[in-house]
């Protein structure tokens, strides 16, 4: 019989996970630095369980010398704004097949959902992971989705994992329904997607000039300008979010940073 020493085994998948949503997320965050937007909302990641992966073995006909030839030990999950963003993130990962990554397979279940209702665009790739005994390249599955469609999987997996696959009628025909309802959600919220971009944008800027006022009047009270800082820290007070407000004080601030040669500005 063919024994398998789980934790060694997975030590390198659970890596590939630690990697893999680093690397995501570091997107995001690039992208919300330089005040762009983010196709990316945010990204989890997960290690299928053992039992799961046994199961999934058998279902695809994968004998245990050849575990590894499951898809989804590892798994990523990016989750989107609208639907838009999908196709922006797939670019991404396809920009980077050949580099950091190799594409094996994509699988479009937005534009052919799945009977049960599910929606999701899947890649699974082959991810090389550096380890003691020399590079291995494993097999990891990157789902990408709206927000309505992982609340959607979410609720119709834990339901599917109460019933243990067997879904009773009245609650398959409600799960459809539901998953309707959510690709409504998703066109509605595509048409007043502008209107949401902008609104995150300037909160995004407003935020960036409201960490770059707090940086210069660190700098002045520790340069001893202290009366300065606290007045100018007051005016801040007063502002409430106002942009303009903002901008000028953030100007103002740098000037008199200059002016009485407190060093370095950002
Ligand atoms: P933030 O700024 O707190 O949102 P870790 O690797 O430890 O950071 P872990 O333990 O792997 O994260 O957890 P998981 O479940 O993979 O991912 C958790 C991340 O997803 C957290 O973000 C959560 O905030 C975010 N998350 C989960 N559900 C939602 C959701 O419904 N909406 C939003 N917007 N975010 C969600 P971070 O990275 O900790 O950052
Ligand atoms: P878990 O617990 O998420 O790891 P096939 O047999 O070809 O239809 P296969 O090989 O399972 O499908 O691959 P597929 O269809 O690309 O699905 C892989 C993963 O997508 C699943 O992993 C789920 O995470 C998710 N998924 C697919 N279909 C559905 C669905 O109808 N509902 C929900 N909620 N999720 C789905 P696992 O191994 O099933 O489960």
């Amino acid at each position: 019989m063919h024994t398998i020493d789980w934790d060694r085994f997975l030590l390198p998948y659970e890596q590939a996970v630690e990697e893999l949503k680093v690397k995501f997320r570091s997107i995001r965050n690039e992208l919300k630095r330089k005040e762009e937007y983010s196709p990316i909302e945010f990204v989890t990641g997960r290690l299928k369980k053992v039992s799961s992966i046994l199961d999934k073995a058998a279902r695809l006909g994968i004998p245990l010398e050849r575990v590894e030839e499951v898809p989804d030990i590892a798994g990523i999950r990016i989750m989107c704004q609208f639907v838009d963003d999908i196709d922006r993130v797939v670019q991404l990962i396809r920009q980077r097949d050949g580099r950091d990554m190799e594409i094996v397979e994509e699988r479009d279940y937005i534009r052919h959902q799945k009977d049960s209702g599910y929606r999701s665009y899947h890649i699974i790739i082959r991810y090389p992971i550096q380890t003691a005994e020399g590079e291995k390249k494993l097999l990891a599955e990157i789902q990408v989705r709206t927000l309505a469609m992982n609340f959607w999987a979410t609720i119709e997996h834990s339901l599917n994992y109460k019933y243990k696959g067997n879904l009773p009628t009245q609650v398959r025909e409600r799960l459809r329904a539901a998953a309707e309802a959510a690709f409504q959600l998703d066109r509605e919220m595509s048409e007043i997607r502008e209107e949401i971009k902008q609104a995150q944008r300037l909160f995004e800027r407003k935020s960036n000039l409201v960490s770059s006022i707090l940086r210069d009047l660190e700098q002045l009270e520790s340069s001893g300008q202290v009366e300065m800082a606290t007045a100018f820290q007051e005016r801040l007070h007063g502002l409430a979010g106002d942009f303009e407000g903002l901008r000028q004080l953030a100007e103002e601030v740098k000037e008199w940073l200059v002016q009485s040669g407190t060093g370095i500005t950002h």
